[in-house]
């Protein structure tokens, strides 16, 4: 037996979405109110992935105005056919379904052509030459999937037909499609994307349907787990591999603690094997769980790198929120030189920020700051109302540390330092531990210690916030000057990377 561990890619990454050319498999999600949008990661074994940056990494691709952390970039789905790779979504803030289209995808993207079809979660089908639209609909105010023709270079769309009604579960969604062995298969989510979520499968022989719903759904869900270290196990994609062996990847989210209902790294993708058991698909004990035992060869799993701030790519380790004004960055690889433009808290712009994804329960992040009338820091951030911050500012010859706690309409900033500004002693360090269910805020100034606190990491959870997205680790400036941020470094928790209770 050989063993792996979900999830295969930590970190705010839900609705994955793969397809496989030849020995090569790539996987899309969701990006939200970040830019670029739509990560893209590519892989030679199913289990260790690496990041191709963003599909969506041309401002003129994707409007992100006033987004946030449930509306803006939702469920892609990526496919391949005659030569070409085609991914679609929905911009919710502007715009609805789009497709754009890519050779390779290390070479970048189309624009997006836009679809008129209502819902969300758009998925391509194609079978001779001709392409399908499957998203999510209401018929008559009932949950569907709805499917139609569409052309591809023109996004226009004809036939509408509902598919399918699901099995009875709640927001019907996430529907992929693929034949297989004869069969048409429709896999699709109930439950809603939290403790409640479930895969459900229906087959039709023909591709119009009817669709008959699998009789041992839900095929996946951890519903019943009380208090387990996985939960909200949903919104997948079937993938075959190249030896011919089915496996699915599959949304879930890691909870704080065994009696903490909250989750604050948003939803990873996990990966399972799969079998067909009398034309169903087939997933072991119907539960998804962190430690995968298999007999198929897998390779040895790597752990996530630990970054310096000359390894920072933008789409790959950074991104921006919404519409960013890219003339209020310099970046080099050893200096990021920020200038400020409003407020992290404002919704309707986009502050000068950027931002690294939490991707286990004990990253740490830290950067030298360097402020000119100004106010710039570091933020552990969920979205526009749910953020802890250290900032810094320089006055009179005195650098004024503070920690500043946003959750909701509670604002509580406080002056934990104000240290002589002495030469030849360096800049101040600021720093984010996180830890499983806290956040420990610190700094480091004219070499002294300076503990900012530890904060409770409910607060900045998916429960408390109501968002799609996970915790973000970041730096940003605040008002009008600059701030210059040097010697950036992440640390992913080394060897611990999938923790236990
Ligand atoms: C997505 C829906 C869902 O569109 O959450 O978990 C929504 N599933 O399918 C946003 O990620």
């Amino acid at each position: 037996m050989r063993q792996y561990f979900n999830p295969v890619i930590p970190g705010c990454y839900p609705d994955p979405s793969i397809c496989r050319v030849k020995d090569h498999y790539y996987l899309v999600a969701s990006s939200f109110e970040y830019f670029p949008g739509i990560p893209i990661f590519e892989s030679i074994d199913l289990i260790n992935w690496r990041s191709l940056g963003c599909v969506l990494n041309r401002p003129e691709q994707v409007d992100l105005k006033g987004s946030n952390g449930h509306s803006g970039i939702f469920a892609p789905t990526i496919r391949y056919y005659g030569g070409m790779f085609y991914v679609v979504a929905t911009n919710v803030s502007h715009g609805g379904h789009f497709i754009v289209k890519s050779k390779d995808p290390r070479k970048g993207w189309s624009n997006p052509i836009y679809i008129n079809q209502e819902g969300i979660d758009p998925s391509l089908y194609f079978e001779r030459k001709t392409a399908y639209l499957l998203s999510t609909a209401k018929d008559h105010g009932k949950d569907a999937i709805l499917i139609s023709k569409v052309n591809l270079d023109t996004g226009e769309t004809r036939g509408p037909h509902y598919l399918w009604h699901g099995d009875g579960g709640r927001y019907l969604e996430g529907p992929h499609l693929y034949k297989i062995n004869g069969f048409y298969y429709l896999l699709a989510s109930e439950g809603g994307t939290e403790y409640g979520h479930m895969l459900v499968l229906a087959r039709s022989r023909t591709l119009l349907g009817k669709y008959i719903p699998c009789p041992d759904n839900p095929i996946l869900t951890n519903r019943n787990l009380g208090g387990y270290e996985l939960q909200g196990t949903g919104h997948g994609d079937l993938i075959q591999d190249i030896n011919g062996r089915w496996w699915i990847v599959f949304l879930g989210f890691r909870q704080l603690g065994q009696y903490l209902q909250f989750h604050t790294l948003g939803r990873e993708v996990n990966l399972l094997p799969v079998v067909f058991r009398n034309n169903w698909v087939n997933i072991k004990d119907k539960i998804a769980r962190l430690k995968i035992m298999t007999k198929r060869k897998i390779p040895r799993q790597k752990r996530l790198k630990d970054k310096q701030q000359k390894d920072l790519k933008i789409g790959d380790d950074l991104v921006f929120l919404r519409n960013p004004n890219l003339k209020n960055y310099k970046l080099t690889p050893t200096l990021f030189k920020l200038k400020g433009d409003g407020l992290l808290s404002e919704r309707m712009i986009s502050p000068t920020a950027l931002f690294t994804r939490q991707r286990s329960f004990n990253d740490s992040f830290s950067a030298k700051v360097d402020v000119k009338e100004s106010r710039a820091g570091l933020t552990v951030y969920l979205e526009s109302d749910q953020h802890y911050d250290l900032i810094l500012e320089e006055r009179n010859g005195k650098w004024i540390l503070s920690r500043r706690l946003s959750i909701g309409p509670a604002i509580d900033e406080k002056v934990i330092a104000s240290v002589e500004k002495v030469s030849g002693k360096g800049l101040p360090k600021l720093m984010i531990e996180c830890k499983k269910g806290y956040y420990i805020l610190k700094a480091r100034i004219n070499n002294k210690n300076i503990n900012c606190g530890r904060y409770d990491a409910r607060f900045l959870s998916s429960e408390v916030a109501g968002d799609f997205t996970g915790v973000m680790l970041g730096i940003f400036i605040e008002k009008q000057g600059t701030a210059t941020f040097s010697e950036i470094e992440i640390k992913r928790n080394g060897r611990k990377l999938w923790e236990r209770f």
